[in-house]
């Protein structure tokens, strides 16, 4: 999955993809480099971001959208059900939803309608004050028993289970030490028994581990979460991403 952020303020490639034209050709030269679905989010969530309005969002992502003809595989990166309804009527084919169906009560019945797949995230907290003092018991299971009543829900709104994948929300209100317990006991979550996604790619907690070249510290936490059972992998870098996860599983 690679990603495009069509915002001024997202925390490592802000401000690059606002032009839509531009944007449209960065999402055309991930598919061309072996991405499966591109990712398309007009709301930066980074820590101690704000938020911006359903109407500012729309703003951002939909020109983007119309370039790309409907013709392309696109996930939408909202919690806003007006965003997803747009963004599907316009071709996308997935709901990527950092709130995992508790930000807008309109969202699920959204997805449920119009079949698209769905990827519910975790997170502790909200983006503004969710790396302020993240906590937690034991990491791994209580991430899984949070996605599982998140995916049980979804099930009740009319989605279909086999629509809907999960994501532990690689720093979305965890310490260092939390987002790598998540992914050495990535078995806990796929016990759930939904394929897993997985965002480390120019994260932040990369850099705590000492990583000077982003974008190698981005494959080898691709790579570790690949070998322990993630299916889809989020990055920036599409093709240094593809190239090494296709040359890993050619040792499978
Ligand atoms: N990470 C970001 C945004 N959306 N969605 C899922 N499912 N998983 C993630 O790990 C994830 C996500 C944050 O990264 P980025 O899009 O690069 O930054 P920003 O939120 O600042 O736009």
């Amino acid at each position: 999955m690679g990603v495009l952020n069509v915002t001024p303020d997202s925390f490592s490639d802000g401000g690059v993809n606002l032009d839509p034209d531009t944007a449209a050709a960065s999402a055309r030269r991930m598919l061309e480099e072996g991405a499966a679905i591109v990712d398309v989010g007009g709301e930066s969530t980074r820590p101690g971001s704000d938020g911006v309005t359903g109407d500012e969002e729309l703003r951002r992502v939909v020109p983007v959208l119309e370039r790309l003809g409907g013709g392309v595989p696109v996930s939408i990166d909202t919690s806003k059900a007006e965003v997803a309804r747009r963004a599907i009527a316009l071709g996308a084919e997935m709901v990527n939803d950092i709130t995992a169906l508790r930000g807008d009560s309109e969202l699920a019945g959204v997805v449920a309608e119009s079949g698209v797949y769905l990827c519910l995230m975790h997170m502790q907290g909200e983006p503004r004050t969710m790396q302020l003092d993240p906590s937690y018991h034991d990491v791994a299971s209580e991430v899984a028993a949070f996605l599982e009543q998140r995916l049980g829900f979804a099930v009740s709104e009319g989605i279909r289970e086999d629509a809907v994948c999960l994501d532990p929300g690689i720093g979305f209100g965890k310490t260092v030490e939390h987002n790598l317990e998540l992914v050495r006991r990535l078995d806990v979550l796929l016990a759930v028994g939904r394929p897993v996604l997985i965002g480390f790619s120019r994260k932040s907690t990369l850099v705590h581990l000492g990583a000077t070249d982003i974008r190698s510290a981005s494959v080898a936490a691709a790579l570790a979460a690949y070998e322990r059972g993630a299916t889809i992998i989020r990055a920036h870098d599409v093709e240094a991403h593809v190239d090494a996860l296709s040359v890993a599983k050619a040792f499978v």
